[in-house]
């Protein structure tokens, strides 16, 4: 086993180590997309805010490897990712061609399927004179994909673009494909479930999966089985620190996630350690009824 590979694997153990992102590390990405001894990776982004990606690049570690680039760059051979490749235009399209035939890839999709007008208020690249839709690009590239995985809430189920009228009737990939997707749920993800979910299928083993096609190893407890409010004084109002949320409408004893032991931002805090509630972001309902989404609340 070469070094890379274990400093992968070794990262990957959903330990405490960190990545981040710096401009010089940009500059790498768009030197260094394909590495030949890598499983190819491609990444496609549809109806999502790309707070996905934007989670999995914000990952600070003092341990090698020591940042996002580290990990695409040496580890993940990440052919096409729409925001993150130097490459623009044809180049980029040609550069996802080469990857996806022939040899076998892992598709990571983020962002729900538009299907209504076609798939057409979604496009994602041009080829041939044509413009692709994110739907015509998912049912391509799905089919020859060795696995799928469905980054983020969006990609899972829907999400927040598939919530209220969904006029673009959104879909999640797996209902859209009919193909079985490892769900990475999170609204975003943390950045560890998604590497961990690519390594495991990179190494081949087996991602034993819920009802909902979320890891079980990940999503196996709810937020409220591990979290150190239980048990406490029920809060009346936000800001009464070191009480439990439940009257307020957290949503921690219905969310499968690992958020309490895990904490995010680099291990700094978690939604219930920075006094919100747990709005349950990790489940196929999610958003849900809130009172955001319900017509008239919030008009003047
Ligand atoms: Fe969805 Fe990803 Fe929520 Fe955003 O792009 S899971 S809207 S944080 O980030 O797809
Ligand atoms: Fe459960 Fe939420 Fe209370 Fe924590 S704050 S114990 S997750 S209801």
């Amino acid at each position: 086993m070469d070094t890379t590979r274990r400093d992968f694997i070794r990262y990957c153990g959903m330990s405490a180590a960190a990545l981040g992102l710096s401009a010089t590390d940009l500059l790498r990405l768009e030197e260094v997309l394909a590495n030949p001894k890598g499983p190819t990776v491609l990444w496609l982004q549809g109806a999502s805010c790309s707070g996905c990606s934007v989670s999995l690049l914000n990952r600070i570690s003092s341990q090698k490897p020591t940042t996002a680039a580290d990990l695409l760059i040496n580890s993940i051979n990440l052919a096409y990712h729409p925001t993150l490749m130097a490459a623009a235009d044809d180049s980029a399209v040609s550069a996802l061609d080469r990857a996806s035939e022939g040899r076998s890839y892992i598709l990571v999709l983020e962002g729900g399927v538009p299907t209504a007008f076609g798939g057409a208020t979604c496009f994602v690249y041009g080829a041939g004179g044509q413009d692709v839709t994110f739907a015509q690009a998912v049912q391509t590239l799905a089919a020859r994909a060795s696995r799928i995985v469905s980054v983020g809430t969006c990609a899972s189920w829907g999400g927040i673009p598939a919530a209220g009228p969904n006029v673009t009737t959104i879909q999640g990939v797996a209902a859209y494909t009919g193909k079985r997707t490892i769900n990475i749920a999170g609204c975003p993800p943390h950045p560890d479930w998604i590497v961990w979910a690519i390594a495991q299928l990179m190494l081949k083993k087996r991602i034993g999966v819920d009802a909902y096609g979320r890891p079980t190893a990940i999503f196996g407890r709810t937020v409220h089985d591990v979290c150190p409010l239980r048990e406490t004084e029920e809060a009346s109002s936000l800001g009464q620190a070191g009480r439990c949320l439940e009257e307020l409408g957290c949503r921690g004893p219905h969310t499968q996630a690992p958020c309490p032991n895990q904490l995010w931002n680099g291990g700094v805090s978690w939604c219930i350690g920075a006094g919100a509630l747990c709005i349950g972001c990790t489940q196929s309902t999610f958003p849900g009824a809130t009172a955001f989404y319900r017509a008239g609340e919030h008009d003047d």
